[in-house]
């Protein structure tokens, strides 16, 4: 039975469904653009499956941010083409009528935040915003895109999966326990469960338990960040050795899940010991245990078997320019992409140690009433700053209530790339990044679509040499979204 809640997302669905079939049938070829993160990389995959299966004739584009000179670049041949925009769109709703919306058909496939609703008879957007939905924290843009593609053919539950896959990369476990909550566990879970290809458990939520020898897997988490573990390598073999775990058995490294109840038991009470007694306060230790989302399909071992590694594999992948790659693991590709994304993981790890590392040294981050902002310059590679700014806010978050504002400079043209992370807590007391993002970069007389997001995460683009106007603007504007007086 379903939710009466989601009728009107499912209705209209349904409807952008049966025009993409009539342009199948037209032999239309789709030119599908969608986001670097996880998330974009999964909706990217479950629309390629999808239009694998109906014959259609594609091509695939990994974009950073929807600029107005990217959207003009795309223009090219509009008359010929369908546009698919996945994971963004939404917050370019105006500049895509403009330069699309006129010669041909262009679906708009979006959670991001949308303020009024538009229509027009080319512009297609399936938005769970438009219906009441929270985009934010129920669905995620693969979920959106899952959304469509099952109603386009019911054998697409196939990807239910990669819709998971996309929601945990863009944080959306935030039910109790780390599980999902609304269209995320109602309909995309359930499909994945139902059709056994999803396995749900309770467990220590280190990072890579299947993968990674254990010493090693305290050592990569870092959500929530562990200090004095994280990172440290030494330091987890003795936190692990003093409490009697051996880390090898007959010759081979033990991983997480080699772990007998008893030892699991034991490990989890000395890390909350440890995490209470450094000052974390009781939620984040919590925070150790969740629910881990299991791929039945894939083999013992791999970084795609669990449901966050997966995200992170695509993110690594395509962060570091093998959007390409990244695109292919979702489509099935497996072995010597595998094998290659190992690498690129690798690579991608030691750049964030050495980053995290920069931030930490002394001076590197200034504080504003309501802001605690760090430039990484050039120094910090600016398709890397979003994330960046997601985990040096779990570390900064738990001690204090400010808005982390991350800046970087782009590595192609002029500009400077901005992330902005808030906290649940600010949420909650009426922060909203997204608007208060849209509404420092009017003030400064650039065009609302410079930047766009979540209410606890959004971005910008704004130029150089003007950060500091940005933030000033930022800060007051958090202030009385929050506010105080
Ligand atoms: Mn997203």
């Amino acid at each position: 039975m379903m939710n009466d809640r989601y009728s009107s997302l499912l209705k209209s669905a349904d409807n952008i469904s049966k025009q993409l079939r009539e342009l199948v049938k037209e032999n239309k070829f789709f030119q599908i653009v969608s986001h670097i993160d996880a998330d974009g990389v999964a909706a990217a995959g479950i629309i390629s499956k999808a239009l694998i299966r109906e014959n259609a004739r594609f091509n695939v584009r990994i974009i950073k941010r929807l600029s107005a000179s990217e959207i003009k670049a795309l223009s090219d041949g509009r008359e010929k083409k369908a546009y698919i925009f996945l994971d963004m769109g939404s917050g370019q709703f105006e500049k895509i009528s403009q330069t699309l919306g006129d010669k041909t058909t262009v679906f708009i496939i979006d959670h991001h935040e949308i303020l009024t609703r538009r229509e027009t008879d080319t512009i297609l957007e399936l938005n769970p915003h438009l219906h009441g939905l929270n985009g934010s924290s129920e669905i995620s843009g693969a979920g959106v895109t899952y959304i469509l593609a099952k109603s386009l053919n019911q054998k697409n539950t196939d990807l239910s999966p990669l819709a998971l896959v996309g929601a945990i990369g863009d944080i959306q476990d935030k039910g109790p326990q780390r599980t999902f909550t609304g269209l995320n566990n109602d309909i995309i879970l359930s499909d994945a469960v139902n059709r056994g290809l999803v396995k749900v458990v309770k467990d220590i939520l280190l990072f890579g338990s299947e993968t990674r020898p254990v010493h090693l897997a305290l050592k990569y988490t870092s959500d929530p960040f562990i200090e004095g573990l994280t990172g440290e390598e030494d330091k987890c073999i003795a936190f692990l050795t003093n409490l009697d775990i051996q880390l090898k058995r007959d010759g081979d490294w033990r991983t997480l899940s080699d772990l007998n109840q008893e030892e699991k038991v034991k490990l989890y009470s000395a890390l909350v010991t440890y995490m209470l007694q450094i000052g974390y306060d009781t939620k984040s230790a919590e925070q150790l245990i969740g629910t881990k989302y299991i791929i039945t399909s894939e083999e013992d071992g791999s970084p795609l078997k669990d449901i966050r590694e997966y995200a992170y594999t695509l993110n690594a992948c395509s962060r570091l320019g093998y959007s390409g790659l990244a695109v292919s693991l979702c489509l099935g590709d497996r072995d010597k992409a595998l094998l290659e994304a190992q690498n690129i993981i690798n690579e991608y790890r030691q750049r964030i140690s050495k980053y995290i590392s920069w931030l930490k040294e002394p001076g590197r981050v200034k504080e504003y009433e309501y802001l605690k902002i760090i430039h990484g310059e050039d120094l910090i590679d600016d398709r890397m700053i979003a994330t960046i700014a997601s985990i040096y806010s779990r570390i900064t978050a738990r001690s204090e209530n400010k808005v982390l504002l991350c800046f970087a400079y782009k590595s192609e043209g002029d500009g400077v790339k901005v992330s902005a992370r808030g906290t649940d807590a600010l949420v909650k007391k009426g922060l909203n990044l997204n608007q208060a993002l849209r509404k420092a970069v009017t003030e400064m007389g650039l065009t609302e679509s410079e930047a766009g997001g979540h209410d606890i995460a959004a971005g910008a683009e704004i130029p150089v040499g003007s950060e500091e106007t940005f933030a000033s603007y930022l800060n007051k504007i958090i202030k009385s979204q929050i506010g105080v007086d």
